[in-house]
């Protein structure tokens, strides 16, 4: 299975003539990467804590890192129910457009491909062996899916430097992901970069794009909240042979608009934090009485279009627009302002970036999830520690934390 999170939809209809969603359903049924075995890969990455800034570039949080001797850039989306590191290599045989140049292996002279019967090839759950014995891997993501081989090469990101694995994609049925060559995945799966650096622990604050100011991640020691009075919830516990458990989710005690109370039926109230969609998707009982909130809140609206709940940015104020608060397990309260959930759309509307997960006909175990969007989750640190299995956050200002 790919990405439970369908933004391609959005995205589509927001601004870009280069989608293509025929694969999306496939992608969502699609088996992925890691999921099970949650062993520590044998990577020998710099010990202790790394700090590492993303930008944003059109819809995702990215970060620049280079692979290789002597090293080439690449860039990924930061993708918190990532599996995999991975960027698109020169060998590749259906490649999708990309801002930098292709991984060209063969110019690196520390570049191993991974035996197909290693210890770390059969921790990618999706693992196959090519013809020349050579471990290949295949992962959906929103846009389709994406295989190749895995290798292991000096990694430089942040301020670590680590011999990692990593997929090298040579086929992909989708056309562009906007620029970034690749994803740098931070689940709690063997070949993600969490894993492979060994971290107990990892923090991101995400600054609001209209600042232009860069975002943060901390994986390792350097992962802290400032505050001693951050709320803190755990993450909901779970089997590990659900498909779902190498990901970050929380459960809901409750949702308010305001001074609205809004339903979350308790077969649909977990959320998955993520970072791949920026738009947060709430369960349809759900989402309809926030939706009503915030249209009469307001006032005014014009046709949806391109989101399902739109105003004319002529004369738009969000001053009446309630905040919503989501209420986690142990009574942790994240506040979501209008300001990161109404945005400004190229067809001078200002739009709900919240949405109905009715849209991304989710099947199997994502059937009743909340997801949580990126620019939802802006201006928080957000820390994931490991070991203790909670979340945490505190307000922050993201462009200005060190
Ligand atoms: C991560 O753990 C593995 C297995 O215990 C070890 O070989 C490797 O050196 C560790 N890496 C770091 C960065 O500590
Ligand atoms: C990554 O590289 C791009 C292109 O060079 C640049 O615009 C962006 O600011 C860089 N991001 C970070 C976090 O350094
Ligand atoms: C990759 O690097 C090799 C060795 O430097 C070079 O011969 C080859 O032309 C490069 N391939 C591409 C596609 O740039
Ligand atoms: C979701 O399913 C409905 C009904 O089967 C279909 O009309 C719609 O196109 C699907 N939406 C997406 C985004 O796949
Ligand atoms: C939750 O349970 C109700 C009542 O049993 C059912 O109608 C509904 O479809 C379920 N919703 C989800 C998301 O599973
Ligand atoms: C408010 C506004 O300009 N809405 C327009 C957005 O674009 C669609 C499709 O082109 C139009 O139908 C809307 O009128």
């Amino acid at each position: 299975m790919g990405r439970p999170v369908a933004a391609l939809l959005a995205l589509c209809l927001i601004s870009l003539t280069t989608c293509s969603l025929s694969r999306r359903a496939a992608a969502l049924s699609v088996p992925h990467g890691l999921r099970r075995g949650h062993g520590r890969l044998l990577a020998d990455a710099t010990a202790g804590g790394t700090a590492v800034s993303m930008s944003w570039s059109r819809f995702f949080y990215v970060v620049n890192f280079t692979i290789g001797t002597p090293p080439q850039p690449a860039s990924g989306v930061v993708d918190l129910t990532g599996d995999f590191i991975w960027t698109q290599c020169a060998t590749c045989r259906r490649c999708f457009k990309q801002s930098l140049p292709l991984f060209n292996r063969s110019a690196s002279s520390t570049f191993k491909p991974e035996p197909c019967g290693s210890a770390r090839c059969k921790a990618a759950e999706t693992n196959r062996c090519s013809s020349d014995g050579v471990c290949g891997y295949e992962v959906g993501i929103e846009f389709g899916n994406t295989l190749g081989i895995g290798g292991t090469d000096t990694v430089a990101i942040g301020t670590a430097t680590a011999n990692l694995v990593f997929g090298c994609a040579e086929e992909s049925d989708f056309k562009t992901m906007l620029g970034p060559s690749g994803v740098v995945g931070l689940a709690g799966t063997p070949w993600s970069l969490v894993s492979q650096m060994n971290a107990t622990a990892f923090s991101y604050c995400l600054a609001p794009p209209e600042t232009g100011k860069n975002s943060r991640l901390f994986l390792g020691p350097s992962a802290k909240l400032a505050s001693g009075k951050s709320a803190s919830t755990p993450f909901v516990k779970t089997n590990p042979d659900d498909d779902l458990s190498s990901y970050y989710r929380v459960q809901l005690e409750g949702i308010k608009a305001g001074d609205v109370v809004i339903p979350t039926p308790r077969n649909a109230s977990t959320v998955l934090v993520q970072t791949f969609s920026p738009f947060s998707y709430l369960v349809d009982d759900a989402y309809q009485v926030f939706r009503k909130a915030v249209a009469v809140a307001i006032g005014g609206e014009t046709p949806p279009y391109p989101h399902d709940l739109c105003f004319p940015k002529a004369g738009f104020s969000s001053a009446n627009a309630p905040d919503l608060v989501f209420t986690f397990q142990g009574a942790a309260a994240l506040t979501v302002r209008p300001s990161s959930y109404l945005i400004h759309t190229m067809n001078d509307t200002v739009c709900l970036a919240i949405m109905s997960s009715a849209q991304l006909n989710l099947t199997g175990e994502f059937v009743g999830l909340n997801l949580l969007g990126s620019l939802q989750q802006e201006n928080v640190h957000f820390l994931f520690d490991l070991e203790k299995k909670t979340l945490s956050f505190e307000p922050a200002d993201c462009s200005s934390l060190t």
